[in-house]
């Protein structure tokens, strides 16, 4: 699908720890100020509602700092605030029914980990891929993680964009040149930042380096 340019260089994928509702909404906002290019609010165990609400108050956010916002697993709740897209994986609704329902216009994005599947999933309809986990991460149970071999032949047959995600710091960006991605997925290392402002400025500067 064919959508406004989308900068995926400095992706934050969310996580609320035990974080008050104001103090997560402050983080995504600092993170904002100083360099994300886009955001996925992902919530893996709260009700319905509750996925709604924070999502309308994410948006508030991302939408005050004009950048994009991705809702993970969730077509119903991307649609019902209006989100610019949804990121699915192999768990979640098939990516082609996902593309039925959004519409032409949303962002779909797709958790892959090899090039069979990211053909498949091009072929069905996704604007981009999350491919990891690169590096050991602490956010999810990894069963598999994938190489840097593999992340670099997914970037280079596939003509859409390619993301990196797990484990990925300011220290281990600089690893990831020449894969061809298009930027860098991070949680933990922004959601738990003693000093989010200057670790979004130091990451976007990393990153910067290589795409
Ligand atoms: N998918 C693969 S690894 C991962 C997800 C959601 C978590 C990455 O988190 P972190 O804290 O950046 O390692
Ligand atoms: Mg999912």
């Amino acid at each position: 699908m064919v959508h406004r340019n989308i900068d995926y260089r400095l992706y934050l994928v969310t996580d609320r720890y035990d974080y008050s509702d104001d103090k997560f909404l402050a983080i995504i906002a600092t993170a904002c100020a100083n360099g994300v290019t886009l955001v996925e609010l992902r919530e893996k165990s709260v009700s319905s509602r509750r996925y709604f609400e924070l999502a309308v108050a994410v948006k508030q956010v991302t939408d005050r700092y004009g950048v994009p916002l991705i809702i993970d697993d969730r077509v119903d709740i991307c649609l019902a605030v209006g989100a610019d897209g949804v990121h699915v994986g192999d768990s979640d609704l098939p990516v082609d029914v996902v593309r039925q329902l959004i519409g032409p216009d949303r962002i779909l994005g797709v958790s892959v980990k090899d090039t069979t599947r990211a053909k498949e999933a091009l072929a069905q309809g996704a604007d981009y891929f999350g491919t990891g986990a690169i590096y050991p991460t602490k956010t999810k149970v990894i069963t598999k993680h994938t190489s840097l071999a593999t992340l670099q032949a997914i970037a280079q047959e596939v003509p859409i964009p390619v993301n990196a995600i797990g484990g990925i710091k300011t220290h281990n960006i600089t690893n990831l040149a020449g894969t061809g991605i298009a930027g860098v997925c991070v949680v933990s290392e922004i959601m738990q930042a003693a000093d989010v402002a200057s670790k979004v400025r130091q990451l976007r500067r990393a990153v910067e380096m290589l795409v």
